[in-house]
Formats: C-alpha cells, sequence, structure tokens
C-alpha cells in the first residue's frame, strides 16, 4: 500500500505537541513532529521521536492487549472470550452488585490519557447509568492542587497564559518541576528564549540540582515541602522594598490586607532558615520577579502532589496577584499539565470533584444544570471518593466492583498495601487498557482491549488550553475498542437491564464532543463558537472559544470569580504530613527519568529508551552515603513505615543531604519487588485538592545484605524477545532484588534484542532455580562454555555468537558469585565486545586487567547514540566560547541537533570539559 500521513498528537505529555503519523493503511512506519502545530513546530523529545516504535508488528503482537479476555478465578491465566460475553457479563454483574449493594458500590477510576470524547462517556456512564458519584482520574494524584489553586485564587480552573509566554516573559520562575525532561520542548523553547535575550532571569526552585536548575541563573535549593514558607518570605521582601503593584491591588483584589499580616512574620531571614536556603537568594529572586517587566512561573508536581499541594499553588499565585504579573504578555502563574489530556478531563468533568464545564459537584444548581443537559433526572447530586478515598473505600469492602481504565493503580498510587487489598477484596475488577502486562492486569476479572495511539479518534488539550484533534492512522489492534465505545456499549446493556433506553445514546467522537462543547456554554471554558469542522481546517485551538481562539486570560483584570476581583489565599506554612526523625532520616522524593512514562506499558517497549540513565536506582548525597558506610552500586533497603523496596545505591551530587531520590516508574514489570516504588509511598492528601503527599515520605536506608549476585543476560532475535522476557520476569519474585531490563541493540548486530536479568539473594540460588534460568537462557549443548565451582558457589555458563572466533561476541551468559564476581562478564554481552581477547578470563575467577566491555561510557544523545566519552574526547579539542565549542561539538557528532533532549547534558558536558592545550 502507498505511504500515507496523518497529523495528531503526541499520547505522553502534557505539551501535547503535534505529530505527523507515516504509515501505509495498516500499519505505523514513522513519526515526526508537525511542523504547523502551535506546541511544538514540528519538534518531538525522545519520547516522541521514538512513538513509532511502540507500535511495531512484535509490540502489538506481544505487549498489546488486543482480546478481551476473562479469569475464572483470580491468579488464573485470563482466556480469550468474545465482546459480546465480555460485555454481557460485566454488565450483569455490576447489575447485580448495584442491585444488592446500592450504586456506591460501584467505582470508575479513569485517566487523563484518555480523550476528552473517552471522559464524557465514562462520566456518564458512572454518573448518569450507574448512578454513582464515585468516579475520580489518575489526575487527582498529578493535577488537582493546580485546580483547586487556579479556582480559589482566580475564580476558574484556567491557566491563564500560553506557550509563547515562554518566549515573551523577562523572568520564569520554575517551581517543582523538570521541564527539562518532563516537559522537554518547552524547555527547548526555554532554552532559545534565554539566548536571544541578555539580561534574561531564570530562577528554579527545587530540592534536587535537576538538569533544569543547571540553567538557572538562581537555584533556591529548598528542604522539601517548604515552598510555602519561601512564597511567604518572597512576598515579605516584595512588600518591604514597595515593590507591590498597589494599583492593580486595589483594583482587581481581594484579601491582601490578611495575607500581609500573615507574611508580616515571614521576613526572608526566617523564611531562609525554614527552607535552608540563603537570605540573600530570598532577596534577588523576590527581585528579579517583581521588577523584571514580565515574569511567568512554570510549576508541576513539586507544588501539585504534596499535603499542602493547594497552599502551594495559591502561594505562588499570591505572588503574581501582589506584582500584577499577569494577565499581560510573558507573565502569569503556568501551570503545566503532566498528562496529554489531563486539561480534557478537568473540562468534561470527569472527577469526583469536577462536573461538566467546570461545573461543582458541591452545586444542587449545577447538577440541576447536568440534569437538564443530559435529560437525566436524579443524578447523584454530591461528590464522590476521591482516588485514594476510592480504593481506601473498596480495601474497607465498601466499593464492590472497580472499573479502571487507562491508568495502572497497582503501580502508580501511593500506599500499594492497601491499593493491592483494594484490589483483592474487590469482587469484581474490570480493566480497560491498551497493553497487557501492567501491574494491574494481574487483578482484573476481566481485561477489555482498548485501541490507543495512531488508532483513536476525538481531542485532547493541553497545557495552554489548546485543543487539538487525534485522529486514527491504523485500524485498531487486534479486537481492540475505543475507550467511549466500550463504556457506552456496557453502558446500554446496564441501561437494558433496569428497563430503559440508553443514557449514552452518542454513536462517534463527534457526537460525544458536541454534547460536551453543550455543558461549555456560558462558562468559563466556553467553545460553543468552536466546530469539529474548524479544528480540522484550522487547526488547534484555545479555549474559551466564543468568537476566535483566546491565547490570554484575565488582561482586562476582570477574573472568573462572581465579582471580577482575584483572591489572595492565606495559608500558614505546614510542615510535610511526614517528618523525618533519627529511624528515617532521608526524604524520599520520586519523579520522572527523561526517557521513560510511568509504568512503561508504553515507552517500555523501546528498548533504546533505556539507554538513558534507564536503571532502578535510589540516589543519596555522597557525603550521607559516606556516613552510612554505603558505597556506590551497594543493594539497600529504602523502608518507609508503610513498605520497603531493594535498590542499588547511586552517590549524587545533586540530592541534597538527608534526601533521596527514586524515579517513580519502578513497578513490578521490571523490577522483583513486588509492589514498586509506591510500596513505599502515601496516601496524606491535601484536605482541599485531596492529592497525595507523592514528593515525601521519611525513609530508612539500610544495607539489604544480599551478597549473591546473578546475571543471566542473552541476545535474541526480535521474535524470541517476549518469550525470553516473559520467562525471565516469571522469575524475579524468587529473589530478594531482581530487575529485567531490554538491552538497546547495537550498531552492526542487526535487529536483535538483548534482555538483562539481574538478581541478588540472601544464600546461593538453589539448584533447580539456576536450572530453570540456564533452560529458559537455552544454554545446554556442546556448545557451551562452562566453569563450576561449587565449594565457593561460583557458575558460569557462556555461549558465543556464531561466526568468525576471534570477533565473536558473547550471546548468553548465565553467572553467579558473591557481590562483582564475574560481573565484568556483563559488560562484555553488554558491549558485544569480542571474547576471544580475554579468553583465558571467561573461565576462571576474577577479572581481566582490562574489560573490552568496560569502557562504556553513558549515552548522552539517544538519536545518534553519541556517549560521554566520545563527547569529552571531541571536546577536548573545540576551542571558543562555550557556544562555540557546543557548536563545533555538534558539527562532528551531530548531538542533540535532533530533538535537543541531551542539551542540557551537552552544556553541562561542555562547562566541565576543558580544552586541552597543545603541548
Ligand atoms: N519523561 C517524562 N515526562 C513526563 C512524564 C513521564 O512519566 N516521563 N509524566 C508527565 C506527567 S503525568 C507529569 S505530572 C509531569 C511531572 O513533571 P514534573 O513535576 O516536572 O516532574 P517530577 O520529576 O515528578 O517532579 C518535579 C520536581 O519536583 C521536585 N520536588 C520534589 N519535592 C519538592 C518540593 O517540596 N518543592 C519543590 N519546589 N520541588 C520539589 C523534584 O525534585 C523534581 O525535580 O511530567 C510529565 N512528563
Ligand atoms: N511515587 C510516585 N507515584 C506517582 C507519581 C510520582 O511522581 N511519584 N506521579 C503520579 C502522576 S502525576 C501520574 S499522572 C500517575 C500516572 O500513573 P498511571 O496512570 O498509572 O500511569 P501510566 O503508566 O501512564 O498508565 C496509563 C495506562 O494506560 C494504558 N493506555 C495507554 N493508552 C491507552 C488507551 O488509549 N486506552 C486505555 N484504556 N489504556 C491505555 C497504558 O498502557 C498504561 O498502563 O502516577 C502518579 N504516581
Ligand atoms: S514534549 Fe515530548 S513527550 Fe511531551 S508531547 Fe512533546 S514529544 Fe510528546
Ligand atoms: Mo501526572
Amino acid at each position: 500500500m502507498s505511504m500515507q500521513e496523518t497529523k495528531s498528537t503526541c499520547p505522553y505529555c502534557g505539551v501535547g505537541c503535534g505529530v505527523v503519523i507515516e504509515h501505509d493503511g495498516t500499519q505505523i512506519t514513522g513519526v515526526r513532529g508537525d511542523p504547523d502545530h502551535p506546541a511544538n513546530f514540528g519538534r518531538l523529545c525522545t519520547k516522541g521521536t521514538n512513538l513509532h516504535l511502540t507500535a511495531t508488528p512484535v509490540v502489538i503482537q506481544h505487549q498489546r492487549l488486543r482480546e478481551p479476555a476473562k479469569r475464572a478465578a483470580r491468579g488464573a491465566t485470563p482466556e480469550v472470550i468474545s465482546w459480546e460475553q465480555a460485555n454481557r457479563e460485566i454488565a450483569d454483574k455490576l447489575l447485580a452488585i448495584r442491585a444488592e449493594h446500592g450504586p456506591e458500590s460501584i467505582g470508575i477510576y479513569i485517566s487523563g490519557q484518555l480523550l476528552t470524547e473517552d471522559y464524557h462517556a465514562f462520566n456518564k456512564l458512572a454518573r448518569a447509568v450507574l448512578g454513582t458519584p464515585h468516579i475520580d482520574s489518575n489526575s487527582r494524584l498529578c493535577m488537582s492542587s493546580a485546580v483547586v489553586g487556579y479556582k480559589q485564587a482566580l475564580g476558574a480552573d484556567a491557566p491563564p497564559c500560553s506557550y509563547e509566554d515562554i518566549e515573551l516573559a523577562d523572568c520564569i520562575l520554575v517551581s517543582g518541576a523538570n521541564p527539562a525532561w518532563a516537559h522537554p520542548i518547552l524547555f527547548r523553547r526555554l532554552e532559545a528564549a534565554r539566548n536571544g535575550k541578555p539580561g534574561h532571569k531564570l530562577i528554579v526552585i527545587d530540592p534536587r540540582k535537576t538538569e533544569t536548575a543547571e540553567l538557572a541563573d538562581l537555584h533556591l535549593q529548598i528542604r522539601p515541602g517548604t515552598d510555602v514558607a519561601l512564597c511567604h518570605g518572597l512576598l515579605h521582601a516584595v512588600i518591604w522594598q514597595g515593590w507591590t503593584a498597589d494599583k492593580f491591588i486595589a483594583q482587581h483584589t481581594e484579601g491582601f490586607d490578611a495575607l500581609k499580616e500573615l507574611v508580616r512574620d515571614w521576613a526572608p531571614s526566617r523564611a531562609a532558615q525554614v527552607c535552608g536556603v540563603s537570605e540573600a537568594d530570598i532577596w534577588q529572586a523576590a527581585e528579579w520577579f517583581a521588577t523584571s517587566p514580565s515574569a511567568l512561573s512554570l510549576y508541576c508536581q513539586g507544588l501539585n502532589q504534596s499535603s499542602s499541594g493547594t497552599a502551594k499553588n495559591t502561594a505562588l499565585i499570591n505572588l503574581h496577584l501582589a506584582t500584577g504579573q499577569i494577565g499581560k504578555p510573558g507573565a502569569g502563574p503556568f501551570s503545566l499539565t503532566g498528562q496529554p489530556n489531563a486539561m480534557g478531563g478537568r473540562e468534561s468533568g470527569g472527577m469526583a470533584t469536577l462536573l461538566p464545564g467546570h461545573r461543582d459537584p458541591a452545586k444542587a444548581e449545577d447538577w440541576a444544570e447536568i440534569e437538564a443537559l443530559w435529560g437525566v433526572p436524579g443524578l447523584p447530586g454530591k461528590r464522590g471518593h476521591t482516588a485514594v478515598e476510592m480504593f481506601e473505600a473498596a480495601a474497607r469492602g465498601e466499593i464492590k466492583a472497580l472499573w479502571i481504565a487507562c491508568t495502572n493503580p497497582a503501580q502508580s498510587m501511593p500506599d500499594q498495601a492497601t491499593v493491592r487489598q483494594a484490589l483483592e477484596r474487590c469482587e469484581l475488577v474490570v480493566l480497560q487498557e491498551a497493553f497487557a502486562h501492567t501491574a494491574t492486569a494481574k487483578y482484573a476479572d476481566y481485561l477489555l482491549p482498548a485501541a490507543t495511539w495512531g488508532e483513536k479518534e476525538g481531542t485532547v488539550t493541553n497545557s495552554e488550553r489548546r485543543i487539538s484533534r487525534v485522529r486514527p492512522a491504523v485500524p485498531a489492534a487486534g479486537e481492540s475498542r475505543a475507550d467511549w465505545r466500550i463504556a457506552r456499549d456496557i453502558g446500554a446493556l446496564v441501561d437494558a437491564g433496569l428497563g430503559r433506553a440508553p443514557r449514552i445514546a452518542a454513536d462517534g467522537a463527534e457526537d460525544l464532543w458536541l454534547e460536551h462543547r453543550d455543558a461549555t456554554r456560558g462558562r468559563d471554558l466556553d467553545i460553543t463558537g468552536l466546530s469539529w469542522a474548524t479544528l480540522d481546517a484550522d487547526g488547534p485551538q484555545q479555549w474559551p472559544y466564543v468568537t476566535g481562539s483566546t491565547p490570554r486570560l484575565y488582561t482586562d483584570g476582570r477574573f472568573a470569580t462572581a465579582d471580577g476581583r482575584a483572591r489572595f489565599i492565606t495559608r500558614p506554612y505546614q510542615a510535610t504530613a511526614e517528618t523525618t526523625s533519627p529511624q528515617r532520616p532521608f526524604a524520599l522524593t520520586t519523579g520522572r527519568m527523561r526517557d521513560q512514562w510511568h509504568g512503561m506499558s508504553r515507552s517500555g517497549s523501546v528498548p533504546k529508551l533505556f539507554a538513558h540513565e534507564g536503571r532502578p536506582l535510589v540516589r543519596i548525597n555522597p557525603g550521607d552515603a559516606a556516613a552510612a558506610k554505603l558505597a556506590e552500586g551497594e543493594l539497600v533497603h529504602v523502608r518507609s513505615s508503610r513498605g520497603a523496596v531493594v535498590l542499588p545505591i547511586k552517590l549524587d551530587e545533586n540530592i541534597a543531604p538527608a534526601g533521596a531520590d527514586i524515579a517513580m516508574h519502578w513497578g513490578d514489570e521490571f523490577i522483583g519487588a513486588q509492589l514498586g516504588i509506591n510500596a513505599v509511598t502515601h496516601g496524606a492528601f491535601c484536605p482541599d485538592s485531596k492529592q497525595p503527599e507523592l514528593k515525601f515520605s521519611a525513609v530508612a536506608i539500610e544495607p539489604a545484605r544480599l551478597p549473591w549476585r546473578l546475571s543471566a543476560c542473552a541476545w535474541v532475535a526480535p521474535a524470541d524477545g517476549p518469550r525470553l522476557r516473559e520467562q525471565l520476569r516469571a522469575l524475579m519474585p524468587r529473589f530478594g532484588y531482581a530487575h529485567c531490563l531490554p538491552e538497546p541493540a547495537k550498531p552492526g548486530h542487526g535487529e536483535q534484542v538483548g534482555w538483562a536479568f539481574e538478581a541478588a539473594c540472601s544464600e546461593v540460588p538453589a539448584p533447580e532455580l539456576i536450572a530453570e534460568l540456564t533452560a529458559v537462557l537455552g544454554l545446554t549443548g556442546a556448545n557451551v562454555l562452562s566453569y563450576a565451582d561449587t565449594r565457593r558457589g561460583r557458575l558460569r555458563l557462556l555461549r558465543l555468537d556464531s561466526g568468525e572466533q576471534q570477533t565473536a561476541p558473547l550471546q548468553a551468559l548465565l553467572r553467579v558469585g558473591q557481590y562483582d564476581e564475574g560481573a565484568w562478564l556483563v559488560d562484555l554481552w553488554r558491549e558485544r565486545s569480542a571474547a576471544a581477547p580475554v579468553g583465558r578470563w571467561l573461565l576462571s575467577p576474577g577479572a581481566p586487567p582490562t574489560n573490552p566491555g568496560a569502557s562504556a561510557s553513558p549515552q548522552v544523545c539517544n538519536c545518534f547514540d553519541v556517549r560521554e566519552d566520545v563527547i569529552r574526547f571531541t571536546l577536548a579539542r573545540c576551542s571558543g566560547s562555550p557556544a562555540e565549542r557546543l557548536a563545533k561539538l555538534q558539527a562532528e557528532k551531530r548531538c542533540g541537533t535532533q530533538c535537543g533532549s541531551c542539551l542540557p547534558t551537552l552544556r553541562r558536558l561542555v562547562a566541565t570539559t576543558p580544552e586541552e592545550v597543545p603541548a
């Protein structure tokens, strides 16, 4: 078939980049940035650039969920069933549970990665069809503090800014966000904007020294959780210096006097002490923010995921209001959205604390309006359980049925012990998923295959309120169906069972969107002037859209409150829900890796995305490690009062003393720890937003004492990869520590995929385990080299690649030993270095004096596979200013010239690699 192109959006982050999908009508073959899309103008980050690799035939066949399936009993292997059977049985079970325990025994848990049309269908399914108020979304873990912050201060949940404000701002304050990794295309825009603007100021507030902080003129490395104290200190400085916008305050705001009263006690000296930063830095930040012609703030989970998440948001908005840095080009409080359509979920009201069109379930008149719009009387009339509350209610046995779509709560929710208990206790767990192997899938009674990126039709809204069309390029994989359709079809059977006409009548994405559009009439997000045809013809548009797109809100100083005045919110600083103690002295934060997405169901299907810092680790400050006598690479228990994970230690200067950091991505798909990283975190949440404090847990970090190490690795043909992965993964729970990760293919070795299984245990692994691994790796027969020292528990089984003996690398290996004994073989395998030169070491204890695999230097540029050692070597010969040296490096090695995700690292390497002056 001929090549075709379809415009859509990237399914990862809330930047909402436009993509052009290249395909032949049946298979996706490539992807590139959409040059016409105003979010990215053709650029994509590493994750977006590799999207087509998540839709290859091998991934579709082995990693997608393609057919409806049912478990006869918990723990049993799911059996494929027809859609008809699945829909009928699920509807019957929901009806039975509803009849016996009432509608409130059903909970729906959905996702900011659904399209607006899916959200709308699920909202009706919950509130109109099933009659339960309990519908919430993973946006509760993500954006709810931002939502409530905006509503309290400005009157509506509406980010007032546009991406172009990044180019227009004179001062940018990034707080609790690491856009260099989490919103890379916006960070590219920020970098470019700074280049063109002498005197531009960038302030970063983050307890970690991130790649975002590296670019900053001023990094306030605060103690985690102290943002409110810092903002109060900044405001105190602003007032003291007379930098307040008095006319603006008088004309357009309410409540400044009460706030002034509160921040009087927050002199920068006191804030500096509480936050652990210098007083001078607070004065400096206040000056830049208040006196720059325009100041923009960008913020994300460092503020939102907190037991005072709303107060952190409003304290920052207070600064904007007090200085008049809002409603004008280049200024305003700009909440970065996490997921691609968290905004759409907020607009369509698919959450426990929201109703369609930014309405409020606490208001009877808002319910009445929705009843009229939907033509359904008797909607639940109250707010339902939010995410943490919903799983707690299920764990208590109050919620009997959970229908989960497009999210992986057994990985991403805090306090996994409670979440797992909830999933186990429910009578019915329905999971609607695009990928087959998520942590939650193990608990599902019914698995419903969802169509996903490249296959779905609808709309999404990005961080700047911009609505884009999502378009299908290829047919849905296998039997998978659009999310809205699955909800609608089961909803229709429930309605029939209750003897009434279907309450979700829409047939198709556009129909659903039109219903959603109606709910916005006369509201702050009114899009009644926008049509599907306009979106198709004119491209993405920003709401509100009555007569046209709206790039910026509140330009006339009128806010979305009843009286048009913004509110200063007066909230005292409060410490985190948990605090560190001598028993648990480390403040653990969790966040994102640059090249992976959440539970990695999609991004983890691309081996090359593991090349950048893709290992499970806990990072701590080298000083703390020395004091606790912990060495790099040592396995430790990271333990909170709720649970523990075992991980290798990484010493990292960028982590403050008494801090610790683990990427949020590690769950039981990739590491052996059954409950994953969120075994450790807790469900304490902000009282206003109900968003849990995922950014702070008090933990102990102690040696794990697992001296026996085992590595099992093999390169295989792509079609054999999934089998190998599944067999290795199945063995992970049998070790004290284990991970199983794909190894990016090496140039010149074709399409082979590698899987590396590394594990540790307290005693010599049992012979049965060794026998199982030997079989999984096929390490039997005449061509296997073996060495065993049973007395010392050492074992090596090796097979070389076929071909030229002198150059053949290791194809597969199994090694057992204490600690690092024989670990060099894994480097040799990974780098595909010739084994012959170290031949005599292969089967004897110890390591060769120089290990041909050990030179492996970390990958920096993912697009062109350029490594750190090559970059340093090249830079040593590049002269000139930092910018000139970077340009020369890029001209020679091309690193950082495509997606640009590695630019922050390249700049650091330029700064730390001196030019070698010829002798
Ligand atoms: N590569 C990648 N990008 C993503 C995602 C992904 O999975 N991978 N997910 C997307 C989603 S859903 C989201 S929500 C966003 C999240 O985007 P971000 O919020 O930018 O990312 P995080 O790494 O979660 O956290 C940001 C920073 O908060 C800091 N922090 C921790 N505690 C505090 C504190 O008390 N105060 C302050 N000021 N800072 C603190 C952390 O050190 C961290 O650097 O990323 C989106 N983009
Ligand atoms: N410790 C810790 N935990 C965190 C966070 C943190 O910073 N630290 N961050 C929190 C935040 S901000 C977020 S947003 C959450 C994210 O947490 P999750 O929502 O659990 O993350 P994902 O892995 O993106 O889950 C989305 C699932 O939907 C599936 N999917 C993809 N496309 C489709 C589709 O079209 N239809 C359907 N039905 N399924 C699809 C994917 O395979 C994937 O399993 O994690 C939260 N958890
Ligand atoms: S910044 Fe990257 S992950 Fe986010 S939408 Fe753009 S390409 Fe996708
Ligand atoms: Mo998120």
